[in-house]
């Protein structure tokens, strides 16, 4: 021990993060009797729930899949909407505590800001913002996708003299929009979801959009406590067949058709099916070609932009939302869901702006200033997305055997094993990170079924009396290169998308995420049926 540490706390394991993935890791780690902790920077639990409270903000897979099937948990909580908001959301978790009791074992406005694995001691040495140093057998990440804000270098940002904040950065005390001059920037999930609220209310919205968003009717439904209650009885065999899913949804099945080799009516029979289920349904639920073959692809986005065409009265601006030539393939980047985002644009205090035809210049203190003209803003949006996947590391000053920092390492392109495991960085596991599904998993249900894997292998390393793991760099390197080429068999790499970390500039273009679950998790138990084959166990 070095005398800075001397007194130090001590676990077993650290979790990181208090969303679903480090809540599941607590609550399944503490019954098998590990002496186990979890910090989180922010005031509560929620995870993406707490930091994410800007008007409008919403999840986008339907409930009951987003919810944890942990039966003292399900049993007596029941959704108000098929598409919970963050309000919702915030309470759902304050129902999980009520039930599990997490908080006693949970320490707020605790975030770790350094990491170093001292290799004599087989220990992590982690550094708090407010000085502590605690030391943990342990550590894993469980701080989601979007745990770093991307805020762009625009000129002048810092000088503007109105209210400038991103998305996740909202505070709790929220923003008034009432009667403002406000401007978005950003049209993904989190810029289409301010938008359909502040065109409501603001004096005049500016919406700034670089790339179009192929948004999908959410089709959103007020639940009863009636109907809620029905469900109840079939909620196991519900939770089963999401966890066994790929993907983690009860209810998104593919067709297995191709998309352009069936008859127009068909075709349109199955987009209208599909649509009308609203959410992801005509993005993974409609024909299974969709992501693979250029020809499906555009059917499904000629498809889409002749709803939006219909929706949105000057043909003008209807072409900027929807053009003629898809802005990249449908579905190689997120599409967001939306409830009235398209009719936003009939309202006469609504301005939309192609930043690809006219880019932000500056930003003054009065306001946005194009190529072409000058935007007096009181409040600016930032919806610009996140350093996904890696940023949430790359932050912290997390260092391994070699004393490299993993920012260094990962500049060169990000390698694991299965998501996992880190070469050079021995007992630490990663739940939502990099290189496993993640993106293409719904939250909860990833949380309980990679969670699962990780809490086994926690288990047989103690009931093995091993007291390191760690991944080994060809099998990381296999898998990127296996990520890669499943990538290529999609048109994935054809967007500039977070899932390519290409919304990030100068971030190495790659695959962040791995597509299919259910193959995943095939990788990941005859890995473990083997004896954790692709780690080092000592
Ligand atoms: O971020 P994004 P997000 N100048 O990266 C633009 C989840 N989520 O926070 O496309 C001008 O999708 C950028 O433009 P472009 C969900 O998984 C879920 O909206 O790069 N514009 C883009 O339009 C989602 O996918 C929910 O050309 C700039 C936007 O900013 C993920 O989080 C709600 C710019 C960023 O879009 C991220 O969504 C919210 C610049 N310099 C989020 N830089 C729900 O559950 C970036 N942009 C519903």
């Amino acid at each position: 021990m070095t005398r800075e540490n001397q007194g130090a706390r001590r676990f077993d394991i650290l979790i990181i993060g208090a969303g679903f993935s480090g809540l599941y890791q607590l609550y399944r780690l503490r019954r098998l009797g590990f002496r186990v902790k979890l910090f989180d920077a922010g005031r509560d639990l929620g995870g993406v729930w707490h930091w994410n409270r800007y008007p409008g903000a919403r999840v986008d897979s339907h409930v009951p899949n987003y919810e944890f099937s942990i039966d003292e948990v399900w049993q007596d909580w029941c959704w108000s909407e098929r598409f919970p908001g963050w309000q919702e959301l915030q309470r759902y978790f304050a129902h999980v505590d009520s039930k599990l009791k997490l908080k006693s074992d949970i320490e707020f406005n605790k975030r770790v800001t350094a990491a170093a694995f001292d290799e004599e001691e087989c220990r992590w040495h982690l550094t708090c913002a407010d000085g502590e140093i605690v030391e943990t057998q342990f550590v894993l990440t469980c701080m989601g996708f979007a745990a770093k804000a991307h805020i762009p270098a625009l000129p002048g940002l810092d000088r503007f003299e109105g209210h400038a904040i991103h998305t996740a950065h909202w505070p709790e005390a929220g923003i008034d929009l009432s009667g403002k001059r406000v401007g978005v920037i950003g049209t993904g999930a989190s810029g289409v979801q301010v938008i359909q609220e502040a065109y409501k209310v603001a004096k005049e919205l500016t919406v700034f959009q670089r790339t179009p968003m192929i948004a999908l009717a959410m089709q959103q439904r007020q639940l009863s406590r009636e109907s809620e209650l029905a469900k109840k009885s079939s909620l196991k065999e519900t939770f089963h067949i999401r966890n066994a899913s790929s993907g983690g949804f009860h209810d998104l099945q593919m067709d297995e058709r191709r998309a352009h080799e069936v008859s127009k009516v068909e075709r349109d029979r199955v987009f209208e099916e599909a649509w009308a289920k609203g959410g992801f349904h005509f993005w993974t639920g409609s024909f299974s070609d969709i992501i693979t073959d250029s020809r499906s692809n555009r059917l499904a986005y000629d498809f889409w932009r002749a709803k939006v065409h219909a929706r949105v009265n000057d043909p003008a601006t209807a072409e900027m939302l929807a053009p003629t030539e898809p802005p990249h393939p449908f579905g190689a980047k997120r599409p967001s869901l939306e409830q009235d985002y398209y009719e936003a644009f009939n309202h006469g205090n609504v301005t939309l702006v192609d930043l690809k035809k006219t880019p932000i210049t500056a930003i003054e203190p009065q306001g946005v200033y194009t190529s072409e003209k000058a935007f007096d803003l009181d409040v600016l949006v930032l919806a610009t997305g996140f350093d996904a996947g890696t940023g949430g590391f790359t932050q912290i000053d997390l260092r391994g055997t070699s004393g490299r920092t993993l920012k260094e390492i990962w500049q060169d392109g990000v390698d694991t094993h299965l998501g996992l495991g880190i070469p050079e960085f021995p007992n630490l596991l990663m739940l939502y990170g990099p290189q496993s599904p993640t993106a293409f998993w719904n939250g909860p249900a990833s949380a309980e079924v990679q969670g699962d894997w990780v809490v086994n292998c926690l288990r047989h390393l103690r009931d093995n009396t091993f007291r390191r793991i760690e991944a080994k760099r060809d099998a990381a390197k296999a898998w990127t290169k296996h990520m890669e080429e499943m990538g290529a068999r999609t048109l994935m790499p054809l967007a500039d998308s977070w899932y390519m970390g290409a919304n990030i500039p100068g971030k190495r273009r790659q695959m962040l995420f791995y597509m299919g679950s259910k193959s995943y998790m095939e990788h990941c138990n005859n890995s473990a049926d083997n004896g954790y084959t692709g780690f080092e166990l000592r």
